[in-house]
């Protein structure tokens, strides 16, 4: 019998079934983020990431243009496993003359024609609200100066149609994410006004008629940034309330809550109300640091909140890190792998056998039951899922010849 026979027998005495837990995870989409690639750069000329984000490290070889980001991508990616969306941010228009007001969807039809060269499912959109002249004092849709607010409604309002562009091309709705830097460093005058104009700005973004069939629009509140440690004007009260009312979409990003605050508790909240939710799943390591991810504890409690509920076409994932100090497409390759690994750690538990000693206050049982989950042969059936998918478990031999062959010659 090989390893995976008797991890198939093993989990089969526990009530699950590990070929169907297989056959499920293949079809759970997860949007990949393109910016893991370059330190959140773009290719528009606003320059390496601002607005209360940071990227750390100066690793051999970050792609320069979108010819080396393509390359990178392509390596990266055909070493994840499940199915795979972009997840694009508006900074990385492709040969755009005019600002980012006037955005098109030509500027992304080279991003469309590789995404289906290498076999995505789609494209997820984010307009780029920070590394920009227009963000005035730290503010863009929330700002006082109404040129700049029109600014950014006008680049948001782009966003949407360039998004319905990826929804025609791809036969797949895209999500457009809606995240500002706007904040104050330390004790503001006014909380309220600069949330009231917020709100109007996207009241009128989302008065601009896009298809609701083709685009999903989502607002990622934030508790603090960089710079911006007393006051975030896009709070998570503000963004949940305001979703709830205008029938949109919350995002949440584990990196922006209270470290003691989690976001495997808030999916079930949320899914009590909405019909979607959209995640970025990163790693903040004392803040919000958009560490690699890694397979961890709160990243299983996150999967378990997605499988459990039976919500893998509600809760929409996206990855949401970068780290420049280590290998770019180890990290991409090895944050995408941790949340396959999850979702695949939560496909293998009997949900309804604990829910049911939960229900009978069987606390006891509970608790031993969940630890014995924690060594039964999970990597068995990892690595039976790799094989399936035509990938090796050992990705880093082939990113090192990467490294030496490509990355070290960008220097
Ligand atoms: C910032 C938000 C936001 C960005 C990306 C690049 O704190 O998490 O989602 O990380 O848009
Ligand atoms: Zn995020």
């Amino acid at each position: 019998m090989t390893a995976y026979e008797l991890a198939k027998a093993e989990y089969g005495s526990k009530g699950i079934e590990t070929e169907a837990a297989l056959a499920s995870l293949k079809e759970i989409p997860v949007s990949i983020h393109c910016w893991q690639g370059d330190d959140v750069v773009g290719l528009d000329g606003g320059g390496a990431a601002s607005g209360g984000i940071q990227t750390t490290g100066n690793y051999t070889g970050r792609a320069r243009n979108f010819e080396e980001l393509k390359a990178d991508i392509t390596k990266a990616f055909s070493m994840m496993p499940g199915k795979k969306r972009l997840n694009l941010h508006a900074s990385y228009a492709v040969g755009a003359a005019a600002d980012r007001d006037k955005y098109e969807p030509q500027h992304f039809a080279p991003w469309v024609k590789f995404a289906k060269e290498i076999g995505l499912q789609g494209i997820d959109f984010n307009p780029t609200m920070f590394s920009h002249k227009n963000v005035k004092d730290g503010l863009t849709l929330s700002s006082p100066d109404e040129r700049i607010r029109k600014f950014w409604i006008e680049h948001c309002k782009a966003c949407l149609r360039i998004a319905e562009y990826f929804a025609d091309e791809f036969k797949s709705p895209s999500l457009v994410n809606i995240w500002i830097p706007d904040g104050l460093k330390d004790v503001p005058a006014d909380r309220l006004t600069p949330r009231l104009r917020l709100k109007d700005s996207l009241d009128k973004i989302l008065a601009c008629g896009y298809d609701r069939n083709k685009v999903i629009v989502a607002v990622e509140s934030k508790v603090f940034g960089i710079g911006v440690e007393s006051y975030t004007v896009g709070s998570n009260e503000f963004y949940q309330n305001y979703a709830a009312k205008n029938n949109i979409c919350c995002l949440l990003d584990n990196g922006h809550y209270h470290p003691l605050e989690y976001v495997s508790d808030k999916i079930p909240a949320l899914l009590a109300f909405y019909d979607k939710l959209a995640l970025h799943v990163t790693r903040g390591v004392r803040w919000d640091s958009d560490h690699v991810v890694l397979f961890e504890d709160e990243l299983k409690e996150i999967a378990k909140e997605i499988v459990r509920n039976d919500a893998s076409d509600k809760v929409l994932i996206g990855l949401d890190y970068f780290d420049a100090s280590i290998n770019r497409l180890s990290a991409w390759v090895t944050g995408q792998r941790a949340m396959q690994k999850a979702l695949l750690y939560a496909l293998l538990t009997n949900h309804g056998e604990l829910r049911l000693l939960q229900d009978k206050a069987d606390f006891t049982a509970l608790m031993v039951k969940q630890e014995e989950y924690k060594t039964l042969p999970f990597g068995a059936v990892w690595k039976e899922y790799l094989r399936r998918e035509n990938l090796k478990e050992d990705y880093l031999t082939e990113i090192r010849e990467y490294e030496s062959k490509v990355l070290k010659e960008r220097n």
